[in-house]
């Protein structure tokens, strides 16, 4: 398997591979918010596959202190707390499994970056408040993709995806699909005209369509590893689950949206033949 950077600092990357890989995505984990026991259910499956990547596909951690929406004054003091609190769940995982880490920014990810040039414009171009930093990446050897503040050429990108094959992998949120848009998979399939893997929607969908010379075309959203009650917005329903990706030498490729039911208080997932539950 190689990895092909583009850009200083990389925006995004291309896996090629001689031989079929299998890639896991882990998304919108929002920690401090993310459910410990979602989180333990997908490293059982982890463990399991031992995927040659696994890639971090945004929202990995929420930066709710520094966000622009209305909350308790007092949660304004937590930054400091938030980020080790992330650090530590982080480099539990990357400890779990030794592979190759791609970690792409979210938009939760691009709040720490708005708020340094919005409200402590000082602080601009500190290397050590880069997340990478924060978060000790680099000492995990995790690839950090981000976003550019310009415009780029068509045969490149400002937003940070991976492209494994004939896939896409990027978090999702600057496709800019309405708010409310009901089959989210389909409506970004109508969008780009490509395959393509994204969270931020924090659930399950998929739309897969066969070509007429019997080719595979289809986008796939992956659900969350966090909580899924906010109090913003009752009427949210959020899946959690995570994607399994085959991919062939060929790129052609298998997307597995694999989701956590409800059962009982436990959760269950389905995965290549076998059942996974979390013990109460
Ligand atoms: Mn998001």
């Amino acid at each position: 398997m190689q990895v092909f950077k583009h850009g200083d600092p990389p925006v995004w990357v291309e896996i090629k591979n001689r031989k079929g890989i299998t890639v896991a995505v882990l998304n919108d984990l929002h920690i401090p918010f993310h459910d410990e026991r979602a989180l333990n259910l997908a490293c059982e499956i982890l463990r399991d596959v031992q995927p040659n990547l696994i890639v971090l596909n945004g929202d990995i951690v929420d930066f709710f202190a520094i966000s622009k929406f209305d909350k308790d004054p007092r949660r304004r003091l937590e930054l400091a707390k938030e980020i080790k609190q992330s650090r530590e769940t982080l480099k539990k995982l990357f400890e779990k499994f030794t592979t190759v880490w791609i970690y792409i920014e979210g938009n939760h990810e691009n709040r720490l970056r708005k708020y340094i040039w919005n409200r402590a414009t000082e602080l601009i171009g500190l290397e050590e408040l880069e997340l990478e930093n924060l978060l000790k990446l680099k000492e995990h050897g995790v690839l950090y993709l981000r976003q550019l503040d310009t415009p780029q050429p068509i045969d490149q990108f400002a937003t940070p995806q991976v492209k494994v094959g004939l896939l896409y992998i990027a978090h999702g949120d600057t496709f800019r699909l309405n708010a409310n848009s009901v089959g989210v998979a389909r409506c970004l399939f109508l969008r780009t005209f490509k395959n393509l893997l994204i969270g931020h929607w924090h659930r399950a969908d998929k739309w897969e369509q066969m070509d007429y010379e019997g080719r595979l075309h289809g986008c796939w959203v992956v659900p969350c590893l966090c909580y899924q009650r906010p109090n913003w917005d009752t009427g949210r329903i959020w899946g959690q689950g995570m994607a399994l990706i085959e991919v062939s030498a060929s790129g052609f490729f298998r997307v597995d949206v694999v989701s956590f039911i409800k059962e009982n208080g436990n959760l269950l997932a389905f995965v290549g033949g076998k059942e996974y539950r979390t013990r109460r």
